[in-house]
């Protein structure tokens, strides 16, 4: 059975899920889409040749019997109105991150879940499919490197778009960290602290950036996450994890290395989408084979809820220069266990 997949929000990413629904994945084709900006949702129909309908919004899309999933690939602060309606609608919904912008939101999110008795909600953590990540995760498990002390890492990209602000280092980048980590350790947050080193010349005079994030979670494990977005050279995740008998470190992107002038390198991505690019693929592949299982896999809304408390506290800790309390509700039931990522 063919998926018939909704979009809401065909910006940067809502196009690139489209391209790769209708060029590269099985099982799901783009029937509808709608965007804020009307014309840019009839110029996706065009671009990707797609037999789908425009819609004025996302209710009236929802609202179609002939719609299985949707895709929210809106901004952040639309989210949780879509996901909202198409839980109320019992359509499954694949939404991009962050669930919604605060915590209260996702709990919103989560308690209409419950009440519907099923998930129906995939947040777009798509750092979980990534192979790497995969693998570290493989060898903490299985305690390669004894059991985890701290972690190192960075998030890094080449530059900010003039909407970007300081808590946005958080809320829209960070935040990727804040879920991947968590799911790595299978830990949650208690503290958080930020400082800031001396600001770069490239960023816009608003904001603050680079930035060095301290989270310590419940089991002891002290992260340093730094946030450099106007780094310049390239799009550069690291993540390093120190263990009580060793080190496990993400592997770079594979890239031939050359030799010339004097030098010996390889190359740097410049752009977030090449970066993931097959971890995207997996994670719209698993949620359109799992829509199909009628059952869901992939990053929770109580994932979305957990990055969203945590986003909540790093984002006071930017502003009081304090060390910050990171406190959960009980997880519910419907979310008992570790939603997978996979390779
Ligand atoms: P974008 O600004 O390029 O696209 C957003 C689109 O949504 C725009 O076309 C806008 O007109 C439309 N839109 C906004 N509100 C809407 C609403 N209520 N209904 C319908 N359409 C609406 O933004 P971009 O970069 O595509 O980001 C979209 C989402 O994807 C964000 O939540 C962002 O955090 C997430 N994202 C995730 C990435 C990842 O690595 N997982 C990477 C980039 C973005
Ligand atoms: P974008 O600005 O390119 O696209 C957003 C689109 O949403 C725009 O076309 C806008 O017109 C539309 N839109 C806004 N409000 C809407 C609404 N209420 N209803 C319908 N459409 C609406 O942004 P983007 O870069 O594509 O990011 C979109 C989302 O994807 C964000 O939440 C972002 O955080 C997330 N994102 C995730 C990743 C990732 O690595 N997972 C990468 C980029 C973006
Ligand atoms: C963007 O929204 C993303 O999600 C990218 O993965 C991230 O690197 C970037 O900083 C965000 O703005």
């Amino acid at each position: 059975m063919t998926l018939k997949i909704g979009v809401i929000g065909t910006g940067a990413i809502g196009k690139d899920h489209i391209r790769r629904i209708t060029s590269n994945l099985s099982g799901g084709r783009i029937t509808a889409v709608t965007d804020v900006n009307e014309a840019a949702a009839k110029a996706v129909v065009e671009q990707y040749a797609l037999d789908a309908a425009v819609y004025p919004d996302d209710k009236s899309l929802l609202a179609q019997a002939d719609i299985d999933a949707v895709l929210v690939t809106s901004w952040g602060p639309a989210h949780e109105q879509s996901v909202l309606a198409a839980i109320e609608a019992g359509k499954y919904v694949f939404c991009e991150k962050p669930l919604a912008t605060t915590a209260e939101g996702c709990r919103r999110i989560t308690d209409a879940e419950i009440k519907h008795g099923k998930r129906l909600v995939q947040v777009g953590f798509m750092r979980r499919y990534d192979s790497g990540y995969v693998q570290l995760k493989q060898a903490i498990d299985e305690q390669m490197i004894g059991e985890p002390l701290m972690i190192r890492c960075a998030h890094r990209n080449p530059e900010s778009g003039p909407n970007y602000t300081s808590d946005m280092a958080i809320t829209d980048t960070l935040i990727h960290e804040i879920d991947v980590l968590h799911w790595l350790l299978d830990d949650d947050y208690r503290s958080v602290q930020v400082s800031y080193p001396r600001k770069t010349r490239h960023a816009l005079s608003h904001m603050r950036d680079p930035q060095v994030v301290l989270l310590e979670t419940n089991g002891g494990v002290l992260i340093t996450a730094e946030i450099f977005v106007n780094c310049r050279y390239g799009y550069d995740i690291q993540c390093e994890v120190i263990g009580e008998d060793g080190i496990v470190k993400l592997p770079e992107p594979s890239s031939i290395s050359l030799r010339k002038e004097a030098m010996f390198g390889t190359r740097i991505l410049m752009d977030w989408k090449d970066r993931f690019i097959e971890a995207y693929d997996r994670e719209i592949q698993d949620f359109i084979d799992s829509v199909g299982r009628g059952e869901l896999q992939g990053p929770t809304a109580w994932d979305g809820y957990i990055a969203a408390v945590t986003a909540d506290a790093c984002v006071k800790a930017q502003e009081s220069g304090q060390r910050e309390e990171i406190a959960l509700d009980e997880k519910p039931a419907l979310y008992a266990g570790q939603a997978v990522g996979q390779v």
